[in-house]
Order: structure tokens, then C-alpha cells, then sequence
């Protein structure tokens, strides 16, 4: 197939562009280095030491004989762009990951939340109209967030994207399916709750195929690709708005900086390693929607973890300090949480749970790499209520 991938020099784009690619897709990167750029406005940079664009495809192409197009391109402005791509490649499908990712990047400050919300749904909608102008066929898989449901099952299983209701009409009740109640949690979860929007208009509308990938806090580093070369790392955030949890606890463990828990911990999450993402997004890619009908939506997560628990196990296995800090957002304090994650359990997905070994080994390159660490980038800054 061929395979647009926007968002593809990111955390988890450029792990899944290396896996499409190896398994034999033709795989094009749209990305607009963003990314890179808030690395230069935050002052923080990957603690792994990613290579520039030039040198990822290079060390590819050296390791596999694999060529890999970039087009350096802002989708949220540049439509026309957008739609000329799509017209010259023609792709099969269409992986979105292209948006401002940081629920804390997005809290900051106004202009954050601005810059938020019009890059996200502006990229989600460009894609979308770009599309149908084109005419094309194309399957588009967006990475959306378990953050559109709210992390409060109340004792529901959280069922993938859809919910069976009755509702009451006159003394009827008449059946329906609707998108679960979206509960986000930030401004970036709330971008993610419309991009849901986007996709069940042009599903409607247009009859376009999506499949909408609701994704737990991803973590790990390596995929097999990504360690065949150094300049093929992957990025790995640690600071206080980019570094997801797991992660941050493993970089702190590695110097020795007491973990971070925001308030009690008993905040319940979903997680998926990164290994397994770039399998869902293949196994997502080869099980298109047929023409005609709804939106696909699943869960792509493995586990569901408390965090207080997620610290007492990094600190078992590497003798660190658990320091429970002032929770800078606005989130419960416990919460129970459990999802349902049978479609892709359906489509062969072997979950990687969290193990001691995959465990050591994110420690490993955490200890390989930290003296990059800035320790001023640790505690978080960005607060929900100020
Ligand atoms: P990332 O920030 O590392 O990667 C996003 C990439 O998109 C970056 O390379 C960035 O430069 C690019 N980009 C952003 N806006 C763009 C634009 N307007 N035009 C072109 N390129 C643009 O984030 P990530 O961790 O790889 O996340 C990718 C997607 O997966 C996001 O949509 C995120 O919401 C979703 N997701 C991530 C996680 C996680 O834990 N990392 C969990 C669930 C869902
Ligand atoms: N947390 C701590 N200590 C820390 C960092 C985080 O206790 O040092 C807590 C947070 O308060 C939160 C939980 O850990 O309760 C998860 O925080 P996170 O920063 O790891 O993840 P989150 O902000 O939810 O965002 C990440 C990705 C986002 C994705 C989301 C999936 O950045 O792109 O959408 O995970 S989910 O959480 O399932 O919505």
C-alpha cells in the first residue's frame, strides 16, 4: 500500500513510518517540524538525541536499501499543498497523528490553547476536505485519545467509541447508537472531542473511511526498527508538558530525582507501549471500513495502570524515592477505569504488558542518556486554574 503518515517525525510517527515501511508499504512523511521548534521554545530538548529529518531517512535507506519521501509541510495552513499531495501520491490510506499532542502544552497559557485548538482541528478538517475535493478513496486513521470519554467509567466497561442507548419518546423508547458522551479534560482532549465530530460529518456527508483510534499514554522508546541505526531513534520527552508518566518515572529513577506523583496517585490511566502501537496502526491500515460505513472506533490500549502503583514499581525496581508533589491540573483524585479493547484483541494484537524487562530497558536508555537531562525541565509548570 502506499501510506501517507502526517506527523511523521513524532514520537509515535516516525516508529510507525520505520514499520510500515519495513513491511513493504511505500510510506510518505508529511510533517512541519513543530515539534522540533517547541523543543527550541520549551528549552527542552528529546533526552534521546534524535537526528535531523535528512540524516533519519538517510541511515534508512543505508540500513534497509528503503527510500522514505518528506515533504515539510504545515497542514493546518497549507491546504493546497495538502490536496496537491494527495492528487500527485494517490495514497491507499492516510495516518493522521499531524496535532499539538501536550494536554499541559495546551493548558499553559492562552496562546497555547489558541495555538491548540487551530492547528488540531484545522489539520483534522484540511485532511478531511482535502479529501473529498480529491475525489480519491482514501482510508484515513487518526490517533485520537481514551481522554475523549473522561477517565470515570462509573463501573462501565468503556465500550469503543459507541453507545447503545434507549431514549424515551413519548411511552416509547426508541433504540440508538451514539458517540460515548465526550468528558475531556483539557484543551487538547477537548480538540480530539471535535475531531470525532469531523469524522462522523464526513463519514455522513461524504461517506469517507475513518477509523478513529482512541489511544492510551504511550510509552517505551524502541521499536525493532528504531534500534537498527542511532540515528534511527526514537524522541523521548521528559519534561513537565511533553514527557508522558511512565517515561518521566523511569528518566527520574535513572537520576536518582524522587518520582513525581501529582496529589494522591490514584489517578487510574490506559496504556499501550509503543511497540504495540505501531502494530495497531498497521492492523487498523489492513482492516479498512467498508465503503458506507460508520466511523471505526477503537480502543488502543493494553493496560490500565493507578499511577501510585506505576511509581511503587518503578521504585521497587531501582531504589528511587516516591515524592508526591500538588497536582498541577484538574482531574479526580482516584478513579477507576475500565475499557474495552476486544477489536483489536480480535484482530490478532498480542498486547506487550508492562514487564520488568521492557521496564529496565526504558530505564536503560534513560541511564544511557542522562547526562542530556536538563533537571530544571522535571517539575511541571503549566497549571489548569491559576
Ligand atoms: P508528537 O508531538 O511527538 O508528534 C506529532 C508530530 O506532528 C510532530 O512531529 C509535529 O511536528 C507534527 N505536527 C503537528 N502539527 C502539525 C501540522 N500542523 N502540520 C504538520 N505536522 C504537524 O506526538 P506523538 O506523541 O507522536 O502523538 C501523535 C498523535 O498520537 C497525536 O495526535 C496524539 O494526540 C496521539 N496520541 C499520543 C499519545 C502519547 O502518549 N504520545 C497517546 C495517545 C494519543
Ligand atoms: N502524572 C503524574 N506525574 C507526572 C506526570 C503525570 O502523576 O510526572 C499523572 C497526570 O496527572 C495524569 C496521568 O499521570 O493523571 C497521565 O498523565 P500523562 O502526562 O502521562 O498523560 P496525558 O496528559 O493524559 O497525555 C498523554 C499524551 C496524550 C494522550 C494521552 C492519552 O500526551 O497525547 O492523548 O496521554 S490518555 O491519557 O489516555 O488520554
Amino acid at each position: 500500500m502506499k501510506v501517507i503518515v502526517f506527523g511523521g517525525d513524532g514520537f509515535c510517527g516516525w516508529p510507525t513510518v520505520l514499520h510500515l515501511s519495513k513491511a513493504g508499504n511505500e510510506v510518505i512523511i508529511v510533517d512541519n517540524l513543530s515539534r522540533r521548534k517547541i523543543d527550541i521554545e520549551l528549552e527542552c530538548e528529546s533526552l534521546t538525541p534524535i537526528s535531523p529529518m535528512g540524516s533519519r531517512l538517510a541511515a534508512w535507506k543505508e540500513v534497509t536499501g528503503k527510500t522514505i519521501k518528506f515533504f515539510n509541510m504545515d497542514v493546518s495552513k497549507d491546504y493546497v499543498r495538502v490536496l496537491d499531495l494527495l492528487k500527485d501520491e494517490k495514497p491507499d490510506a492516510i495516518v493522521h497523528f499531524a496535532e499539538q499532542r501536550a494536554a499541559p502544552y495546551s493548558m499553559r497559557s492562552p496562546r497555547d490553547k489558541i495555538y491548540t485548538v487551530d492547528n488540531n482541528l484545522n489539520a483534522t478538517h484540511n485532511i478531511l476536505c482535502a479529501i473529498v475535493e480529491s475525489g480519491l478513496d482514501i482510508h484515513v486513521v487518526h490517533l485520537g485519545t481514551m481522554g475523549v470519554y473522561g477517565y470515570t467509567s462509573h463501573g462501565l466497561k468503556i465500550p469503543e467509541g459507541y453507545l447503545d442507548v434507549k431514549i424515551p419518546v413519548g411511552e416509547k423508547d426508541i433504540d440508538s447508537r451514539i458517540l460515548y458522551p465526550a468528558n475531556p479534560g483539557s484543551i487538547y482532549h477537548t480538540t480530539k472531542t471535535q475531531d470525532a465530530l469531523f469524522f462522523q460529518f464526513y463519514n455522513n456527508n461524504d461517506g469517507l473511511r475513518i477509523t478513529d483510534l482512541h489511544q492510551g499514554v504511550v510509552w517505551g522508546t524502541n521499536t525493532p526498527e528504531t534500534i537498527l541505526d542511532d540515528r534511527l531513534i526514537n524522541r523521548f520527552d521528559y519534561d513537565g508538558d511533553y514527557g508522558t508518566v511512565l517515561n518521566r518515572f523511569l528518566m527520574q529513577a535513572a537520576i536518582d530525582y524522587p518520582l513525581t506523583v501529582y496529589g494522591t496517585g490514584g489517578q487510574t490511566r490506559a496504556f499501550i507501549h509503543i511497540q504495540d502501537t505501531v502494530k495497531c496502526i498497521e492492523l487498523a491500515i489492513s482492516n479498512p471500513p467498508e465503503k458506507g460505513e460508520p466511523v471505526h472506533i477503537y480502543n488502543q490500549v493494553t493496560e490500565t495502570h493507578r499511577i501510585r502503583d506505576l511509581a511503587k514499581i518503578v521504585s521497587e525496581l531501582t531504589g528511587v524515592k516516591v515524592n508526591p508533589i500538588e497536582n498541577p491540573r484538574f482531574e479526580d483524585a482516584e478513579n477507576e477505569l475500565d475499557v474495552e479493547n476486544k477489536q483489536f484483541l480480535s484482530l490478532g494484537l498480542n498486547p506487550t504488558t508492562l514487564t520488568e524487562g521492557l521496564l529496565e530497558e526504558v530505564h536503560e536508555i534513560a541511564q544511557k542518556y542522562k547526562d542530556r537531562c536538563d533537571w530544571d525541565k522535571i517539575l511541571p509548570t503549566s497549571k489548569w486554574k491559576v
